[in-house]
Parts: structure tokens; C-alpha cells; sequence
């Protein structure tokens, strides 16, 4: 008996190794493949800042390609006042989109431009070879390094500098993706974007103004002030949003720099129908949130069934609406109400007990209140409405018909500032008339501090045809 489970257990072993073996020879055999493939030609690869992507490769022959990418120390906007030192591969964070295929030969040229401080070099995830080509590409500035690789697996994939302090280059911007189509190219499609992640550790906090110079030790805590999509905050927002109309077909390559996060990366109000998760070969279909590790990619794509704006996030979601990873893809066209209604019925709905609502009050714990222009305060206080009184007052002040007044030539608010500022600060409820109309319904109290308050305060008084009031942080700690 024992002599024969024991037989039994060699067969198993052996049969085990031979189809390991048998794996490992069709691994072989197919990268093989890849590498006999013969290079026909040779171009210039076209380089592309994000959020465009170099045209479709589609039934090209394999070529020899040239790529030619600048690195360049240059300064640039992180959001609204706030400057960064970027360090970047071809000018742009994420660097050049770059866009091969299988059985490519890629001859890189480096070139470290003569005004920068540093050497850089590349390491890029598509090389099969050493550092993924960082050893042979350490560039000083002033300096051209040229290497050549054949990409002999089809994928989307990561690049970034690879020299030390590599946490520090990184963090700076130097990453980016190329991409290596399969024989015969991806399926076509009408609109393709390059969306990269990254996270970003300054010495002032988030939307603290001026140079913000890097954050070794917030960058070792992995505790960043900007996580954001293509190198800034609103990169893919006020005029910048990623564009497709109702019935295209919209691919994104996808890629996070790191260098800390991993992204759970999600469309507001899609399904991707497709995503070849990590960037590989595998296909995964109906995915709401795909996860994108650092220093890793995916490509999604979905068909755009409906008009409006679809919020590109990570589901992370403070680092959404409080760090900046936030862009949208407007979609226009006709509505679908087979597949999307819209609001059917606006009803007033409170439940038994309703009371005025109270917020945590951590607001006031921040006591510093900055002098500002009138200018200045409707410019922040716009974002505050947008993020905080819209969804109830609506974007143009014009409040819903028997639930939220209009803030808009309200007489209620022009006639007393004070009292406004009280509805901000201690919420409001019972009856109230404002342009004639009687609404009975509750504001919740507002978890802002005295600056917001006047910011969005004085935004409100200065648009939409009310009286111009200009509302100050004193006046609000005063009724507070
Ligand atoms: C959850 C919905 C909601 C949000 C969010 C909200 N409000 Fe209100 N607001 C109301 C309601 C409801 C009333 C009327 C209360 C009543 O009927 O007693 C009101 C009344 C007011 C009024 C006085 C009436 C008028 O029309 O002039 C002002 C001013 C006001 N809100 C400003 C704001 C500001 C500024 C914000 C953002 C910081 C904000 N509200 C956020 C629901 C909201
Ligand atoms: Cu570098």
C-alpha cells in the first residue's frame, strides 16, 4: 500500500515538473518569437505630451525607432499661486507619451539638457536587460546618452529615472509611460488620453503659496500635500477636461508615477468595459475601479452612453477632493433617458425629529486669517460654493423651486449681511420668505472657518445681480 501511494507521488511530481517545463519552453518560444521578429526601416518616434497620445500604430511592420528625449529642470504650476520644481522627461509631467510595437528596436537618445543640475538616466519597465537600460543611460548635463532595446512584450509601461536619490527623482516628476502595441495594433478606438498619477511632497501645505521647494521627510512618511493626474492640480478640469461625444468608444492609458500610492483609479458614472488590468495581456470586463500600483498601468476603455461630466478620481477620496487627483471627461451629446433619467421628482423629504444638522467643528480651530483682495476673496470663495453650497443653491445661485432659496438677487440675503452670516455659521430653519416665496425646509450649520465664510460669503454678494458686500473674516468671528 505504502509502496504505491509513493509511486503515485513520483508520478505526480514528474508529470508536475514536465509541465513546468513545457510552460517555460512556450515562454521561450513565444519571446522568441518577439525577438526573431526583423525590424523593417526606420523612423522617429512621435513624442507626445500628456493628456495626447502619439497616433495608433496599428499594421506597421516592426521598424528601428528613434526616440530623442529632453530632460529639463523647469518650473512650473502645482495649482493656483503654488510653484514647483519639476524635473521632467521631454518638458511635460507625466514625460513624453512614447508608442511602439512588438519586435521594435528602440534607439534612445537622452539628452540632458546643458541648464539642468543633475544627471538623470531611464529606466523603462518595457527594456528586458539591466536597470532597464538605467545603467548604460546615467546622462551629466550637457551630455546625449544613446542605447537601443527591442520591446519584445506587448503592454503599457512605466519609466522613470532611475538615479539616487530615486525616490527624490521620481517624486520630482521624472516618470512616464510607453506603450508597446500587439501584432496588428489595439482594437481601434475614437478617443484616446494619457492620465498619469503621481504624488507630490512640498514644504508648505496643500495651497500654500509661492515655490514650495521638496519634502524629503514627508516624502519617507509617505504623507504627500498633492496627489494629482498629469503633474498639477486641475490638469483635466476648468477648460482643460478630456472631451468625447455621446457613442464614442474612450481608451485610457493609465499609468502611476508613484512614488508612494497605489491608485484606485475610477470614472464618476462609468463602467469600464474593458480593462487589460496592470497593462499586460489580461482582460478583466465591468470594472468600476481598477487598482494601479505604483510604478504600474492599466488601459481601460468604455463607450460613452450619456451626456455630461464624468469625474476621473482616485477612490481614495481625500485625495480626490482634498489633494487633487480630480480631472473630468465632458461628454457631450443627446440625452439617453433609456439609460439615464435624470431627477424624475424633487420632493422635501425630512424625517421625523429633523433638526438642524451640526458639522464637527474643526474649522476653528485654524485661527489664522489672511488679509485678501475682494478679487482674491470671489475667486476662493467660487470653489468653496462649487464644493459646498451648489449642490443645494445650484451653480448659477438659483436654488430648486420649493426646496433650496435662490441665492440669487435673494432679497433675504441682500438685506442683511449679518443675518446671512449667521445662516452660514448656525445653519437655518422654520419658515422663510425670500423673493416673495415661503420655503420651510433646513440648511445644515457649515463646517467653515471664519476665512471660508467670508470668501464664499463675498463671492455669493458679488454675483448673480446681488449688492456687491464685501464680507471679512472679523465680521464672522464676531456672530460666531
Ligand atoms: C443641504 C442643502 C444646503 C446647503 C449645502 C447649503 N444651503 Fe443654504 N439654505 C438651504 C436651505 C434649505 C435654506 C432655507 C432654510 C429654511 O427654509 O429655513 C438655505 C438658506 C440659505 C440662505 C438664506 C436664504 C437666501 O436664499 O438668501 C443663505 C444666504 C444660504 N443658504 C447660503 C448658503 C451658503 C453660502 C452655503 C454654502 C457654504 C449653503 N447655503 C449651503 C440649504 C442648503
Ligand atoms: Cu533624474
Amino acid at each position: 500500500m505504502k509502496f504505491s501511494k509513493s509511486i503515485k507521488m513520483k508520478t505526480l511530481v514528474c508529470l508536475f515538473f514536465a509541465t513546468l517545463l513545457f510552460a517555460a519552453c512556450k515562454k521561450e518560444q513565444q519571446s522568441t518569437h518577439y525577438s526573431d521578429i526583423v525590424t523593417n526601416g526606420e523612423m522617429e518616434a512621435e513624442l507626445t505630451a500628456p493628456p495626447l497620445v502619439p497616433k495608433p500604430i496599428g499594421k506597421r511592420s516592426a521598424m528601428k525607432l528613434k526616440v530623442n528625449m529632453e530632460i529639463k529642470e523647469q518650473e512650473g504650476t502645482m495649482t493656483d499661486g503654488v510653484k514647483y520644481m519639476y524635473w521632467t522627461f521631454g518638458g511635460s509631467v507625466p514625460g513624453s507619451f512614447i508608442r511602439t510595437r512588438v519586435g521594435d528596436e528602440v534607439e534612445f537618445h537622452l539628452k540632458n539638457h546643458p541648464d539642468n543640475k543633475l544627471p538623470h538616466n531611464i529606466d523603462l519597465h518595457a527594456v528586458t536587460g539591466p536597470g532597464g537600460g538605467a545603467t548604460s543611460s546615467l546622462v551629466a548635463p550637457g551630455h546625449e546618452k544613446v542605447f537601443s532595446f527591442k520591446v519584445i512584450n506587448p503592454g503599457l509601461y512605466v519609466y522613470h529615472c532611475a538615479t539616487a536619490p530615486v525616490g527624490m527623482h521620481i517624486a520630482n516628476g521624472m516618470y512616464g509611460l510607453i506603450l508597446v502595441e500587439p501584432e496588428g495594433g489595439l482594437p481601434p478606438v475614437d478617443k484616446e488620453y494619457y492620465v498619469m498619477q503621481g504624488d507630490f511632497y512640498t514644504q508648505g501645505e496643500y495651497g500654500e503659496k509661492g515655490l514650495q521647494p521638496f519634502d524629503m521627510n514627508k516624502a519617507v512618511k509617505e504623507t504627500p500635500d498633492y496627489v494629482v493626474f498629469n503633474g498639477k492640480v486641475g490638469s483635466m478640469t476648468n477648460g482643460n477636461e478630456l472631451t468625447a461625444k455621446v457613442g464614442e468608444t474612450v481608451r485610457l492609458f493609465v499609468g502611476n508615477g508613484g512614488p508612494n500610492l497605489v491608485s484606485s483609479f475610477h470614472v464618476i458614472g462609468e463602467i469600464f468595459d474593458n480593462v487589460h488590468v496592470e497593462g499586460g495581456n489580461l482582460i478583466n470586463k465591468n470594472v468600476q475601479t481598477t487598482l494601479i500600483p505604483a510604478g504600474g498601468s492599466a488601459i481601460v476603455d468604455f463607450k460613452v452612453e450619456t451626456p455630461g461630466n464624468f469625474i476621473i478620481v482616485d477612490h481614495s477620496i481625500f485625495r480626490a477632493f482634498n489633494k487633487g487627483a480630480l480631472g473630468i471627461l465632458k461628454v457631450e451629446g443627446a440625452e439617453n433617458k433609456k439609460i439615464y433619467s435624470g431627477t424624475i421628482q424633487e420632493g422635501i423629504y425630512l424625517p421625523e425629529g429633523g433638526t438642524i444638522q451640526k458639522m464637527p467643528i474643526t474649522a476653528t480651530a485654524k485661527t489664522v486669517n489672511p488679509k485678501r483682495t475682494v478679487a482674491e476673496r470671489v475667486k476662493i470663495g467660487k470653489e468653496i460654493f462649487s464644493t459646498t453650497c451648489f449642490a443645494c443653491h445650484q451653480s448659477e445661485g438659483q436654488g430648486i423651486p420649493n426646496a433650496f432659496p435662490p441665492l440669487a438677487k435673494s432679497d433675504y440675503l441682500n438685506a442683511d449681511s449679518k443675518r446671512a452670516i449667521k445662516t452660514i455659521l448656525h445653519g437655518l430653519s422654520g419658515e422663510v420668505l425670500v423673493n416673495g416665496i415661503k420655503y420651510n425646509n433646513i440648511m445644515p450649520s457649515q463646517n467653515l472657518s471664519d476665512d471660508e465664510i467670508a470668501n464664499v460669503m463675498t463671492y455669493i454678494y458679488n454675483s448673480w445681480g446681488n449688492n456687491k458686500t464685501e464680507v471679512t473674516p472679523e465680521m464672522v468671528k464676531a456672530l460666531r
